[in-house]
């Protein structure tokens, strides 16, 4: 049966095809599949820790869209999950990560899982100290800046983050040399428990950006064709050599923290229910509905693919060996002399 039309497209304004917003649909459903079984490995004692990322789906889709998947950098943070996905990185490899397996692409299993990395993917590993992907971004910008090569660079990082001297250091040196690098956070207006009015004067960081020089943007994050439009716009404009943009996602975070975190103890049950009212995937799904892209036999076989996809994953992960302990040392501290045992001082065995 063919859907019902009762909306106008607005996707074609944007330069997006059908098939394009389908796809991006697709990476948001594969995306909240892969997080809901990243929980029940924690859950099932399989991975250690685990940070989320629902509700900030449409947005990080957005984000990486305009980017040409194999020469632009993407610089993430522990929630970048469905941006990670749409630059290539595969369910598997980030399951990989979750159960720290020595063929994890993103540390082999030494950092924390949602330290997503790939140098083949120009993912770059980024450290668990908030704020520091920031300058690390803007010196792959100055880089691209002084070679021409042509490359943009996408950060992101959550609004907490901001209040770092890293973050306000990387947007004055951007500002005054005007790199390719735009700058996203994902205001989900928590930084753990703290609420925004802790952690900032003003209401959106999104006017910081006037005191660096550059433009800044506020957009509703869990508006996928929005986002992707000031995405877009912010890149041609780094491509034009015109600088660096802020832009602020508002997204909602529909999970705790963390797997370590219970936010019902700092979370009013309306504000909860507030926030799962704009679901990303809900509306862009209302979107597709409305403009006859999806039905429910569309839905259901597109959610049912991603379900598939993730259990495969996930039996590839699980059969993956661990590291070698022996291994335990490299690529932590110095790499010791290959004839040479690791450093004592680091590794002490236990009785
Ligand atoms: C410099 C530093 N301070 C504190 C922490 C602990 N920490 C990890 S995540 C986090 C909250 C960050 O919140 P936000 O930037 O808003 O991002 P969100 O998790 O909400 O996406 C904190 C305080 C840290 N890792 N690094």
């Amino acid at each position: 049966m063919t859907p019902e039309i009762t909306a106008k497209p607005q996707h074609t304004n944007l330069g997006l095809s059908d098939g394009d917003v389908l796809r991006m649909y697709g990476y948001m459903v594969l995306a909240r599949v892969l997080d809901e079984r990243m929980w029940q490995l924690q859950r099932a004692g399989k991975a250690r820790f685990v940070v989320s990322a629902p509700g900030h789906e449409g947005a990080q889709v957005a984000m990486v869209w305009p980017l040409d998947r194999e020469r632009d950098w993407f610089v993430p943070y522990y929630r970048s999950l469905a941006a990670c996905l749409v630059k290539g990185m595969t369910p598997t490899e980030i399951l990989l990560s979750v159960l720290a397996k020595a063929t994890d692409p993103s540390s082999g299993g030494r950092q924390m899982p949602g330290h997503y990395s790939s140098p083949r993917l120009r993912i770059l590993s980024g450290s668990s100290t908030v704020g520091t992907q920031y300058p690390h971004a803007v010196g792959i910008a100055y880089a691209a800046k002084v070679r021409r090569t042509g490359e943009v660079v996408v950060v992101s990082i959550g609004e907490g983050g901001t209040s770092e001297g890293d973050w306000h250091e990387a947007l004055n040196f951007a500002g005054v040399h005007r790199v390719p690098c735009i700058f996203c956070v994902e205001n989900n207006r928590y930084a753990i428990s703290v609420p925004l009015h802790k952690q900032m004067a003003v209401d959106s960081v999104a006017v910081r950006a006037a005191g660096y020089g550059m433009p800044g943007v506020s957009v509703d994050g869990c508006d996928v064709l929005e986002a992707y439009r000031v995405m877009r716009e912010a890149c041609e404009r780094a491509r034009r050599g015109e600088g660096p943009t802020l832009v602020e996602f508002r997204v909602e975070r529909l999970s705790p923290h963390s797997s370590e975190d219970q936010q019902e103890r700092y979370r009013s049950p309306e504000d909860l229910e507030a926030a799962r009212r704009r679901d990303p995937l809900v509306r862009f799904g209302g979107y597709l509905r409305s403009v006859g892209l999806l039905d429910d036999t569309r839905d259901q076989a597109l959610w049912a693919r991603a379900r598939r996809e993730v259990d495969e994953a996930t039996e590839a992960a699980e059969r993956a060996p661990d590291p070698d302990p022996a291994t335990l040392l490299r690529h932590v501290y110095h790499d010791p002399e290959p004839d040479r045992p690791a450093d004592p001082v680091y590794w002490i065995p236990r009785e």
